[in-house]
């Protein structure tokens, strides 16, 4: 597999013998093999030789039908877990050791355990394989993306007085999750009157009024992608101070938008946002970054903030998400998830803004 023979290559450059985590995503991201139970999973790739993964008896059968690209073993039986894994790793003569996630215990008994081998810890080097997607996680982030826009429509068009938060989530997710997502990709926002101030407002009992601000944010999830949307929508006729927030937001969004392709700076596509809401006087209540990266995980590599060192390359999906919350009053964000080209973003989201 590709992405396996990617890790290899740089784990050689780096003299390094294998790679070892019990992270979900990133097991899945090399075997195809996503586990849920929670249990606890250990994939380790050798730089030279196939890669093994290992499984407790609950998940041994799942993962012997759907893990692709590596040898599953059956471990954890009468409990040596532990002494198992240890095992693998001394067969293996793998003397430096490369994790991005294991359990604190784990880590501990193995450095007790196995005095000869340098267990180093390094999430970078998964996370910026993970950042350039190929055309098969390209295909689910489109899909989810799609099921997405569902997802906000039907908020949007639920959003009425009269209504509670929590009714309006539960239209979005049945909107996506009918047509095929895997539940959500986060806990969907539904933040409405003084609650859309809180970034991450999840969704209360609070029942919608005529004037509200409606901060929705939601992302379905297909074959494990993610897709990340924030629309605000306003109940009745808005005020003015309303409007200037709104088309200050949407304006900050679009100067965004236009600048991201690859080669840029993620700290000045933020720059771009937070000068347009400088212009109205607004900028201060612009309390966090532009975007994140989105993927296997809804916050992922590369940050786009004003205190990121990254750049934007091909084949990155981000997200542009301005937002500004005046605490007592209310907030406006506006978000889309945009896959980087040579010279251009493409949103990949479509929904309407209003
Ligand atoms: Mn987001």
């Amino acid at each position: 597999m590709k992405r396996i023979n990617k890790l290899k290559t740089v784990l050689e450059k780096g003299e390094i013998d294998g790679y070892l985590t019990m992270n979900v995503k990133n097991i899945y991201y090399f075997t195809e093999y996503m586990d849920i139970s929670n249990a606890h999973l250990n994939l380790i790739i050798p730089v030279d030789n196939s890669p093994i993964l290992l499984t407790p008896p609950l998940s041994y059968v799942a993962a012997s039908e759907d893990a692709k690209e590596c040898h599953i073993k059956n471990i954890g039986a009468q409990g040596k877990f532990f002494e198992n894994i240890v095992k693998e790793i001394r067969e293996l003569k793998m003397k430096k050791i490369v994790f991005d996630a294991l359990t604190m215990s784990l880590y501990l008994k193995l450095v007790k355990e196995m005095k000869n081998t340098h267990f180093n810890y390094d999430p970078s080097i998964v996370a910026k394989l993970r950042r350039k997607k190929d055309n098969k996680e390209l295909g689910y982030i489109r899909k989810a993306a799609a099921l997405t826009d569902k997802g906000v429509e039907a908020g949007l068009e639920a959003v009425k007085p009269g209504i509670h938060e929590y009714e309006i989530a539960a239209e979005i997710e049945y909107a996506m999750r009918i047509r095929g997502s895997k539940g959500t990709a986060f806990e969907t926002v539904v933040a409405s009157g003084p609650r859309s101030a809180y970034p991450h407002g999840v969704c209360s009992d609070r029942i919608i009024r005529k004037g509200d601000l409606v901060i929705l944010d939601l992302g379905a999830i297909y074959s494990g992608y993610c897709c990340d949307i924030t629309r605000t929508k306003i109940v009745g006729n808005p005020s003015s101070k309303q409007l200037r927030m709104f088309n200050a937001v949407k304006k900050a969004h679009e100067e965004a938008f236009k600048t991201l392709r690859a080669g840029i700076k993620t700290r000045d596509v933020d720059a771009v946002a937070r000068t347009v809401l400088a212009k109205e006087k607004l900028d201060k209540f612009f309390i966090h970054g532009l975007g994140h990266g989105i993927g296997l995980e809804i916050h992922e590599a590369p940050t786009l903030s004003s205190r990121s060192n990254e750049t934007l390359e091909v084949r990155n999906v981000v997200s542009n998400e301005p937002g500004i919350y005046i605490q007592g009053f209310g907030g406006v964000r506006i978000e889309d998830t945009v896959l980087i080209h040579k010279n251009c973003g493409e949103n990949l989201t479509k929904a309407t803004y209003h």
